[in-house]
């Protein structure tokens, strides 16, 4: 019986066509897939194992730790440490980089994660996911430093995200387009069921959350009260809404229909002292190198996401992603409230 072309199958046939390649990426890649097998497994499992809930600490950002953010993080430690194939990884819920343990050698490559985004809706069985990007780390590098894990996005060799839904999806790309592949839990591989994805150039589906309207930029309360006028207003059609509260499902749907997703700076991100609420080394980056392979467009409302030099593992930044028509026309409308000044999508 053929159950298609598996995730490994796709990944070695990816490496054929890349001269000179080792293998070590492909090695790599296929230890993080496992990871997020074993992530999917204890999302699944969370409320028959007891592990649903806070875990009364919080992480570098001062939320609070759900107990399946630390055990998704430790999943993923556990699982691409030992690989030989990394020389450190870094994660949304550790302060600082993480170096390899003197026992394992090191590798070529850096990775950095949010290993469960969206973990808020964890506890209300909403879907969830984890964001990764890979970056090269310098050569024969034995200890990363900070600045080694700092490179803009247009520098990452891979990004990925898996997405614990109705259905367990792993999307990828490595500069080649984007790819999904759906969990078949029958045989434990993935199996691709979504090539060539491709954001369509338009849209009429928004994503925002709302209840920070009060606090928004004009060149955003525009644009969204422009969407909500409808066929009246100045767009002269209707828009829907989403707001999940969990990048991942918002990026998939994105990937799979179109649309666009705001998470913009506002005034209240402004008092506290905040460039942003996303992740701009493991949530805008990735996501970024994503939605532009298929397509798609990823700006701050000002600058491309993946052109910004970053300045810390931490850093916070206004996302405006999705639909390339509709991400420029909110660029437009940043370029026009900011007085003309020169601004890239
Ligand atoms: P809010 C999840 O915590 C997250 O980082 C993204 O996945 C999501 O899009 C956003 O924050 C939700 O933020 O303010 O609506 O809870």
């Amino acid at each position: 019986m053929d159950h298609g072309t598996t995730l490994t199958q796709f990944i070695i046939e990816e490496q054929r066509r890349i001269p000179g390649a080792t293998g070590d990426f492909t090695s790599l890649l296929n230890d993080v897939v496992t990871a997020c097998k074993k992530i999917a497994c204890a999302v699944n499992r969370g409320g028959l194992i007891g592990i649903l809930g806070s875990a009364g600490s919080e992480n570098v950002q001062g939320e609070t730790q759900k107990k399946l953010d630390i055990i998704s993080n430790d999943v993923m430690v556990n699982s691409l440490e030992w690989t030989g194939h990394l020389a450190g990884m870094a994660s949304e819920e550790m302060d600082d980089p993480l170096p390899i343990p003197a026992m394992y050698p090191k590798g070529k490559y850096l990775i950095l994660f949010d290993p469960l985004d969206g973990s808020s809706n964890i506890d209300v069985n909403v879907s969830v996911g984890t964001i990764f990007s890979i970056l090269c780390a310098p050569e024969d590098c034995e200890n990363p430093t900070l600045e080694d894990f700092l490179q803009p996005g247009t520098r990452q060799i891979c990004a990925g995200y898996a997405v614990y839904g109705p259905a367990t999806m792993l999307v990828l790309t490595s500069g080649h387009g984007v790819n999904g592949f759906t969990l078949d839990r029958s045989i434990g591989e993935f199996i691709l069921s979504h090539p060539d994805m491709i954001i369509p150039a338009d849209t009429r589906e928004f994503a925002i959350n709302m209840s920070n309207q009060r606090h928004w930029e004009a060149p955003v309360k525009r644009y969204v009260d422009e969407c909500i006028q409808g066929q009246e207003g100045p767009r002269g059609e209707d828009f829907n809404m989403r707001w999940v509260a969990s990048m991942v499902a918002e990026v998939h749907r994105i990937l799979t229909r179109g649309g666009i997703f705001m998470y913009p700076i506002d005034e209240k991100l402004k008092a506290r002292d905040q460039a942003g609420k996303l992740r701009l080394m493991y949530e805008a980056n990735p996501m970024g190198f994503i939605v532009e392979q298929a397509g798609g467009a990823c700006s701050t409302g000002r600058e491309r996401i993946m052109e910004l030099e970053p300045s810390g593992l931490h850093q916070r930044v206004p996302v405006i992603l999705g639909s390339r028509n509709e991400v420029e026309r909110v660029v437009a409308y940043h370029r026009e409230s900011d007085g003309g000044k020169q601004q890239v999508a």
